[in-house]
C-alpha cells in the first residue's frame, strides 16, 4: 500500500483542500467557453444546491428516504406526459443512457429468449456494453445517403431471431431523429427501444416552439421503451436517466433488506441527489424557461453553423437540434491539436468530421473566439 495516497494519519483539512482546489481548478469548466465537445451543461445555482442537499440519501432505499420518493414520483410523472408515455407506464430512475440501453436490452433478451439486436449505424456505444454484458448480437443497420436507418433493409432484416430493435431521438453524432413512426411499423411486435438520451428534452421543447419534428415517443403505438437523460439537456446534475417501459419489466428482484419490496434497476444504492436537482430545476425554470433556453441554443448553432461555413467547412447535414457536424477527413488530428490550444471539440466517425454541441453555456462570444482557433488549425 502507497503510505503516502492512503496516509497513517489523517491530513490538515488546509493542505488537503489546497489539493482539491488545484485538481479541480485544472478540470476545464463549461464556463471557460472552450467546451464545445459535451452534452453536459454547467448546473444552475439552486440545481447545485439542491444536489448538495441530498448528499446522503439513496433512491434504492425509498423507505429511509421518503422525500425523495416523492419527488422522484413527481418528475417521472410530468416527464412520463412530456413524452406521451401512458399513465400506468413504468418509470425507473437510472444514472444514464447507458443503463437504460442496458436495460432494454436485458428485458427483450428476457422475454422472447432471443439475442439478436437490430442497431442503426447511428448506435451509441453503449450499446456494445449492453450486449456484450447480454451475451447478445449487435446487427447493424445500414443508413441510407442521409445518414439515417435504411428502412428496406430493415425490412429484410427482421425475422423471429430478432429480441429488439433500437431507433434513437437525437443520434449522438448528428442529432438527427430517426423515423421511429416507420421503424414501428416494420417491426410489428418486436420490442422496439428508442434511444433518447440527448432528444427526450430537447424535442418537445423544440415541438412547442414551433419547429417540425416527427414523432418518436409513446405516442406511437409499437414503442415498448424509451430513455432519456435529464444530465443532458434536462441540466440536471450528473447521474440521472429516465427508463420509461409501456409494459411492466417481468425481471425484478425481491430486496429482503430494504424497505422497498422489490427492486427493478441495475444498481441498488443510487444517489437522489441528480433526481431532487431536477425536480428543483423543472420548477425553477418551467417549460418556458426550457424553452428559452433551447431556442437560445438553436440560435448559437444556426450562428456556428455561418461562422464555421465562413472558414470553409461544410456541415454534414443541416442541423435539427443543437448538435452541428462538419466534414473533415483529419478530423482526430484536428481535434487533438484543437485540444492542445484549451479547447475541446469531438468528432463524427461515419462519415468522418467535427462535431459540436451548442450547449447552453456556449455563446456567440465563444463561438467566435474558437472558431479562429480551428481557423489556424484547419489552415
Ligand atoms: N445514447 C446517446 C444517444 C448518447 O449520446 C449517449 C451519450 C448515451 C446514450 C450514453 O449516455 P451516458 O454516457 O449518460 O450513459 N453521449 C455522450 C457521448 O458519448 C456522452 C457524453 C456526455 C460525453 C458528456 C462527453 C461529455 O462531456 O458523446
Amino acid at each position: 500500500m502507497d503510505k503516502e495516497l492512503f496516509p497513517e494519519k489523517g491530513r490538515d483539512y488546509e493542505e488537503i483542500m489546497d489539493i482539491i482546489e488545484e485538481a479541480n481548478e485544472r478540470d476545464v469548466k463549461f464556463g471557460s467557453g472552450h467546451v464545445f465537445g459535451s452534452m453536459c451543461s454547467e448546473p444552475l445555482e439552486i440545481t447545485k444546491k439542491v444536489h448538495s442537499m441530498f448528499i446522503e440519501a439513496n433512491l434504492g432505499n425509498p423507505g429511509l428516504c421518503r422525500g425523495t420518493e416523492r419527488l422522484k414520483n413527481e418528475v417521472n410523472r410530468a416527464i412520463s406526459s412530456l413524452i406521451n408515455a401512458p399513465d400506468d407506464c413504468e418509470s425507473l430512475t437510472i444514472g444514464g443512457g447507458t443503463e437504460g440501453n442496458i436495460l432494454a436490452l436485458w428485458r427483450a433478451r428476457n422475454e422472447t429468449g432471443n439475442r439478436r439486436v437490430i442497431l442503426p449505424k447511428s448506435a451509441h456505444f453503449s450499446f456494445l456494453k449492453a450486449c456484450d454484458i447480454l451475451e447478445m448480437e449487435p446487427v447493424y443497420l445500414p443508413s441510407d445517403e442521409n445518414y439515417l436507418p435504411d428502412l428496406e433493409l430493415l425490412e429484410e432484416m427482421i425475422d423471429d431471431s430478432i429480441a429488439a430493435v433500437v431507433g434513437v431521438a437525437g443520434t449522438t453524432e448528428l442529432g438527427l431523429i430517426e423515423p421511429i413512426e416507420e421503424m414501428a411499423d416494420i417491426v410489428g411486435d418486436i420490442h422496439l427501444h428508442v434511444d433518447a438520451a440527448f432528444g427526450g428534452l430537447v424535442i418537445p421543447f423544440l415541438k412547442e416552439l414551433g419547429y417540425e419534428m416527427p414523432a418518436y415517443d409513446f405516442e406511437i403505438d409499437g414503442v415498448d421503451s424509451l430513455v432519456l437523460d435529464p444530465h443532458k439537456m434536462g441540466l440536471s446534475t450528473i447521474p440521472l436517466s429516465i427508463f420509461y417501459s409501456r409494459e411492466p419489466l417481468s425481471f425484478s428482484v425481491e430486496a429482503p433488506y430494504l424497505s422497498g419490496e422489490r427492486q427493478r434497476t441495475l444498481r441498488g444504492t443510487r444517489s437522489s441527489a441528480s433526481i431532487s436537482a431536477f425536480w428543483a430545476t423543472m420548477n425553477f425554470l418551467g417549460r418556458e424557461g426550457y424553452r428559452q433556453i433551447i431556442a437560445q441554443c438553436m440560435e448559437n448553432t444556426r450562428y456556428l453553423l455561418k461562422e464555421l461555413k465562413s472558414i470553409g467547412l461544410e456541415p454534414i447535414i443541416e442541423p435539427l437540434m443543437n448538435i452541428a457536424s462538419f466534414h473533415q477527413d483529419n478530423a482526430e488530428k484536428v481535434v487533438k491539436e484543437m485540444e492542445r490550444r484549451g479547447y475541446n471539440i469531438s468528432r463524427t466517425v461515419d462519415p468522418s468530421g467535427l462535431r459540436f454541441v451548442v450547449m447552453p453555456h456556449v455563446n456567440k462570444e465563444n463561438i467566435d473566439a474558437m472558431t479562429k482557433e480551428l481557423s489556424r488549425v484547419i489552415g
